[in-house]
């Protein structure tokens, strides 16, 4: 008798651990889910974790690893410059596509999801372009004309190669700026006012019916004190809002994830609870250029443990965070690292005072950080019932 319960039981056993294993495992390697890329734990939950390419980096023979783990490990990626307007038409009327299509054409390949980076923004402009404007040659109904031509001509050349387009990008100001309340700033704002933002998507649209329009922004995580003159997050918010009512085909939102451990920075349900509110709109989320960097002292220069332990503690927390967040909200689609690897990354480059880095997921040698291995346990640890499959909305006309 006692032999037979046990049998029995012995018999479930067995044939619980056979059907955990049949799928994907096979019978001489046992399901390993540590062992999978970002890329491939993500899809199960329908997200695409991406990253962004840097293409010198990516055509670097001396850096095989670069390459090796920008194709292995996402599934989905971003030009970080090589479709920018200054990139793309540095003469004007000359356009030079060979970066971008190289860009396109590496994704396919690995057949990754695309994310394109960017049609309207008011950096990384060609010369031409604001020379011409500021000394008065090209008049501002001909810059509307050229912008018209620029989305138009861009975004018809890769149509059907690109899932979602960044289609405006940083349009809003910051409380920092002058004046401090928050305002359309920019290039595009102060020659055309900021009809050129529902404009821009509607040309998007008529180039490409399938797509997903996006606009995208920094320090739009979570929702502050919820009066857009100060929260740049319900100013985006309300901006989406106007922009729907109006039928303007816009998509969705992506929050760039730009994050300091310096910072107070969000929990996760403060950053779900914004992705819900930009879902209730109807549109999707997404985070587009996560990074979080760390000052770097004379300690953690020096090599100092004790200092460079709670920055890199820090920083995968705060990955994490926007991971979680994500993965609650079925309508995030997608999330984004801005470069995977400390080496390449734009952080040490542009914040030298103090200096900063250790912004990224992989040191200077590839070797994955904790940021990584947070990431990747999220996605692994993630399920039904609070954890679904992403729903992606249907292109709006
Ligand atoms: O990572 C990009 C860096 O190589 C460029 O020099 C910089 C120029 O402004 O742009 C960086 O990417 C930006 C992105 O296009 C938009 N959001 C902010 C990113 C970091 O500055």
């Amino acid at each position: 008798m006692k032999l037979r319960q046990w049998s029995t039981v012995g018999l479930v056993a067995v044939a619980t651990v056979a059907t955990l294993n049949t799928v994907p495992a096979t019978a001489s390697r046992p399901y390993d889910p540590t062992t999978q890329s970002l890329a491939t734990l993500g899809l199960r939950h329908g997200l695409h974790v991406g990253t962004a390419v840097n293409m010198d980096a990516l055509n670097d023979a001396s850096d095989p690893q670069y390459r090796r783990l920008a194709s292995s490990e996402f599934a989905s990626v971003t030009a970080e410059n090589v479709m920018k307007w200054e990139s793309l038409e540095p003469t004007r009327g000359t356009y030079n596509w060979a970066p971008a299509d190289q860009f396109v054409e590496f994704a396919k390949r690995n057949r990754q999801s695309v994310r394109g980076h960017v049609l309207v923004w008011h950096n990384q402009l060609p010369a031409w372009l604001t020379s011409g404007v500021a000394d008065g040659s090209i008049s501002k109904q001909e810059l509307r004309e050229l912008l018209r031509k620029h989305i138009t001509t861009v975004v018809n050349r890769y149509k059907g190669k690109i899932w979602q387009w960044d289609v405006v990008n940083e349009a809003v100001s910051d409380p920092w700026d002058t004046p401090s309340t928050l305002h359309y700033k920019g290039f595009w704002a102060q020659n055309l006012g900021p009809g050129y933002i529902a404009d821009a998507f509607r040309w998007a649209r008529a180039a490409d019916p399938k797509a997903l329009l996006f606009y995208n922004d920094y320090n739009i995580e979570a929702f502050g004190s919820g009066n857009p003159a100060d929260d740049k997050t319900q100013f985006v918010y309300d901006m989406t809002k106007s922009l729907r009512a109006q039928g303007v085909p816009i998509d969705g939102v992506g929050s760039q994830g730009h994050l300091g451990t310096q910072y107070g920075n969000f929990d996760t349900l403060q950053v779900t609870a914004a992705l819900k509110k930009f879902a209730g709109l109807g549109v999707a989320t997404a985070f587009t250029e996560v990074d979080v960097r760390s000052q770097l002292t004379e300690g953690v220069q020096a090599g100092n443990a004790e200092e460079i332990n709670p920055r890199l503690q820090a920083s995968a927390a705060n990955f994490s965070v926007l991971m979680k967040a994500c993965l609650a909200v079925r309508s995030c689609l997608s999330y984004t690292v801005w470069g995977f690897s400390d080496n390449h990354s734009w952080v040490p480059g542009w914040f030298d005072d103090p200096p900063e880095g250790l912004a990224t997921i992989y040191d200077e040698n590839y070797q994955p950080k904790r940021a990584y291995q947070e990431l990747k346990s999220d996605l692994i640890f993630a399920g039904p019932p609070y954890v679904l499959p992403r729903i992606a909305p249907r292109p709006r006309r």
